[in-house]
């Protein structure tokens, strides 16, 4: 090991500027480290330092560090670090960050010792650490800290300053690929998403049913802000209204987990046409969802699924049409509706696999695939592709010996794996490929929408002692324990025609999430209803039970 950083340095560090005052842990979960932001200041400085551990661990590729609370209220605030491909840190160093984030000021020298031991990494080798943040106004003094811990061990840190989640997944891949993947500047982001899409959308802006017209709920976020970047851009190939642009709160009674969850429009939504589509994002810009209006002012969600199967529709027939023999699957999490499942093995015949809830698990999962669509019902996911997969549509359309359809299609092809964010899930870069999908189907929200019908869905959190006692198995699909849960929803599912339900607890939040489907909503209603009540009995339940949130029911 070199001895070429002072270690002493993290300690003065840590006493003198990010003191932990606070004494309950914290866990790296599914979403990272996220709590109030007062809290944050000292997790944030030794994610700094375990950044800069791991880009020398990693042979001195960039490793990103985004600060970000996400979809969750003002006061809160997080951070997430990625890895060097761009995508979420692996497993075992989730560990790692806890350690190193709970450890006391005094210990946390020799924590770092640990890790450097353990992993034989050489201090005075290179570094680099990428950082960006949402608009938050606690971001800035978070991000300062972050930077901190990457100086206190001698790292290289650059900040991108507001900046996408998924924006700062390209900078880090385009970092590490040497440009292979994009040029790492924000400049170079809408460059190549907006070439990418001309190439596919061609001049042509209205066809068939498609109109040219969007409304586009920033969220009050940073993907306002970066929708607007991008409209300056484009002249008018898209017509967008950006509203929450930054006026209100963050992701207060706006956007794309508010209008999930609540199956409403987000404030400020302006009057418009009945079919107008509408578009809602997160607060970082990670997730979005679809929805509109019908004549009689009825709202109507088109969500993560949705997308999935328009996604999936597409790309099988380019696959078709290109006579590239690739292997297309779809991953899903268990909160799809049934609708869609139904959808996509019985209409479009592409396989489908359900996982356990989180990005990472959809994302590992679709890398099994030669071309793998992935995404969440909340509206989080996008398209992978393999090596494999590039190299032989490039083949295709390369080849000016096949014929003329074929080469189109491979060009049309390898336009939609530039238009799309390989690392993770980006609001914008899925909205242009839904608008490209849409225009090039001539369909409006309404044929989009009547593809499949949604089963009603309900959900009901529950507060229970210790929500831990709930395990599940099958992709969250199955109870483990307690004992006795798993056969009492089997009894009650089993009165309900196409009944389905499961229990789980949430990895963000202390309680029990709780989800129905079936046939009608007066059955799943009840449904619910009687699980909850197994779950609250069976499981400890403590306090009055919260409010529940209705997926395609009637408002
Ligand atoms: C996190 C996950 C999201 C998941 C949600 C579930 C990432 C980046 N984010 O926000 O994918 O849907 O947790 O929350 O993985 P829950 O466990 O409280 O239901
Ligand atoms: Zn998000």
């Amino acid at each position: 090991m070199s001895s070429s950083v002072n270690l002493r340095t993290i300690y003065a560090f840590a006493r003198e500027m990010y003191p932990k005052k606070v004494t309950t842990n914290i866990e790296y979960g599914t979403a990272g480290f996220r709590t109030k932001a007062d809290k944050l200041d000292y997790v944030m400085y030794r994610m700094g330092l375990l950044a800069t551990l791991r880009s020398r661990v990693k042979g001195g590729q960039t490793i990103g560090v985004m600060i970000t609370a996400s979809h969750n209220p003002e006061p809160d605030n997080g951070v997430k670090l990625i890895d060097p491909r761009g995508e979420m840190l692996e497993n075992s160093w989730e560990q790692l960050a806890t350690d190193l984030a709970n450890v006391s000021d005094k210990d946390l020298q020799s924590e770092v010792e640990k890790v450097i031991q353990t992993h034989n990494i050489d201090m005075g080798s290179a570094s680099s650490v990428f950082v960006g943040m949402d608009n938050r106004y606690h971001s800035p003094g978070l991000l300062k800290a972050v930077s901190d811990g990457v100086l206190a061990l001698k790292g290289n840190v650059k900040s991108f300053g507001i900046v996408t989640t998924p924006m700062l997944h390209y900078m880090v891949l385009c970092s590490n690929s040497c440009g292979a993947y994009g040029t790492p500047t924000e400049e170079g982001y809408y460059q190549k998403l907006i070439t990418a899409f001309r190439a596919l959308r061609g001049s042509e802006c209205e066809r068939g049913n498609y109109k040219n017209q969007l409304l586009f709920d920033g969220s009050n976020g940073v993907g306002a802000r970066k929708m607007l970047q991008f409209l300056k851009r484009m002249n008018d190939e898209l017509n967008v209204t950006v509203y929450n642009q930054g006026e209100g709160k963050i992701n207060e009674n706006c956007g794309a987990d508010y209008v999930k969850i609540g199956q409403t429009l987000p404030i400020g939504t302006p009057d418009s046409e009945p079919y107008t589509r509408c578009v809602s994002i997160d607060g970082d810009a990670d997730r979005v969802v679809y929805f509109f209006t019908d004549e009689k002012k009825k709202f109507h969600l088109l969500d993560g699924d949705r997308i999935a199967t328009l996604y999936a529709g597409y790309l099988m027939d380019l696959v078709t049409k290109c006579e590239i023999d690739l292997k297309l699957g779809i991953v899903q999490t268990a909160y799809a509706n049934g609708g869609s499942t139904d959808y996509i093995e019985k209409e479009l015949k592409v396989p489908v696999a359900c996982v356990p809830t989180g990005v990472k698990h959809l994302h590992h999962k679709a890398l099994e695939y030669d071309i793998g669509v992935y995404f969440e019902a909340n509206g989080h996911g996008t398209i992978v592709f393999s090596e494999h997969t590039k190299e032989s549509v490039r083949a295709v359309a390369d080849n000016s010996e096949l014929n003329e359809e074929q080469i189109e299609a491979a060009k049309k092809l390898l336009s939609t794996i530039e238009v799309i964010n390989e690392t993770v899930g980006d609001a914008i870069s899925d909205m242009f490929l839904v608008e490209i999908i849409l225009q090039s189907n001539g369909w409006d929200v309404k044929d989009w929408y009547n593809t499949y019908t949604d089963l009603p869905n309900l959900q009901k959190k529950i507060c229970v002692a210790n929500r831990n006692i709930i395990t599940t198995t099958d992709a969250e699909r199955k109870v483990v324990t307690p004992e006795g849960l798993q056969n009492g929803i089997d009894e009650i599912v089993a009165k309900y025609p196409r009944g389905r339900s499961f229990v789980r607890p949430s990895g963000t939040e202390d309680i029990v999430r709780v989800y129905a489907e079936a046939a009608t909503n007066e059955d799943v209603e009840h449904l619910v209803a009687e699980v909850s009540q197994l779950v609250y009995g069976l499981a400890g339940g403590i306090g009055p039970e919260l409010n529940s949130t209705a997926n395609g029911l009637p408002n």
